[in-house]
């Protein structure tokens, strides 16, 4: 008789629910389909052939471990610009309408009372007008290898607070929900398995948040990813381009 793998059947695992993991941070495990999963990421490698390829940006002169690319705004490790230095000053292709759309329809599945009873706390009728006006004008697209991660950081370019909507695709993934004083403790870990969907804002809009491990050949039967894992957030920038 042997053991099952390291995290088969661990508590997370086992009770994978729509959750509020902090206030301000709710976690929706296969909200999207096989065939969303499968279209969206073709549209990644389709937007990875455009003006901004997929690239490992410096941060304090050594290069992230994951390649972006994004949509809407092009980010460097000084902040989100409408030209990308490094390509020749491309500018990234814009949001399509249809990712709007799927922002909007997150916040108005995920953030309700239900589901999350410590914020925003509004009637489904006043969150799904609220959802409406939700208009992410920039997509950040990471691919992680497997020996991929991302260090604690918070996500504090853009000028507004609206929450950041994250969609992740492939290899499992552990994602860890800090706080909004310091990068350490306490946190949370959470798996983001290919299909989940993360939201984080209110009191989390700035959290400390990273992805310390991916979780090679973890990726679902059929997944459209063959190796590592695929994350876009969707932020608004509050600022006119
Ligand atoms: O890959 C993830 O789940 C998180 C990505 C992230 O933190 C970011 O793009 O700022």
């Amino acid at each position: 008789m042997s053991d099952p793998p390291a995290g088969l059947f661990s508590d997370d695992v086992l009770s994978r629910g729509p959750q509020e993991i902090v206030p301000g941070v709710v976690h929706i495990p296969a909200w999207l389909s096989g065939e969303q999963q499968r279209w969206l990421v073709k549209q990644w490698s389709q937007w990875g052939r455009g003006p901004i390829p997929p690239h490992s940006p410096l941060i304090h002169g050594h290069p992230m471990s994951v390649r972006m690319t994004s949509l809407g705004w092009h980010w460097d490790d000084t902040g989100l610009k409408k030209q990308a230095r490094e390509f020749g000053g491309a500018s990234p292709l814009p949001v399509p309408e249809w990712v709007v759309r799927m922002g909007r329809r997150a916040l108005s599945d995920g953030l309700r009372r239900s589901i999350a009873p410590g914020w925003p706390g509004f009637e489904d009728r006043e969150l799904f007008r609220w959802a409406e006006t939700y208009t992410p004008d920039v997509a950040l697209i990471n691919y992680y290898d497997p020996d991929a991660s991302m260090g604690m950081h918070q996500d504090k370019d853009e000028d507004s607070a609206e929450p950041v909507v994250s969609l992740s695709v492939g290899d499992t993934a552990l994602f860890r929900v800090g706080n909004p004083q310091t990068r350490n403790k306490p946190y949370r870990d959470v798996r983001l398995a290919s299909g989940d969907l993360i939201i984080f804002g209110g009191p989390s809009r700035y959290m400390f948040h990273g992805v310390p491990k991916i979780f090679p050949g973890t990726a679902p039967e059929h997944s459209p990813v063959a190796r590592g894992r695929f994350n876009m957030t969707l932020r608004m920038t509050g600022r006119h381009s």
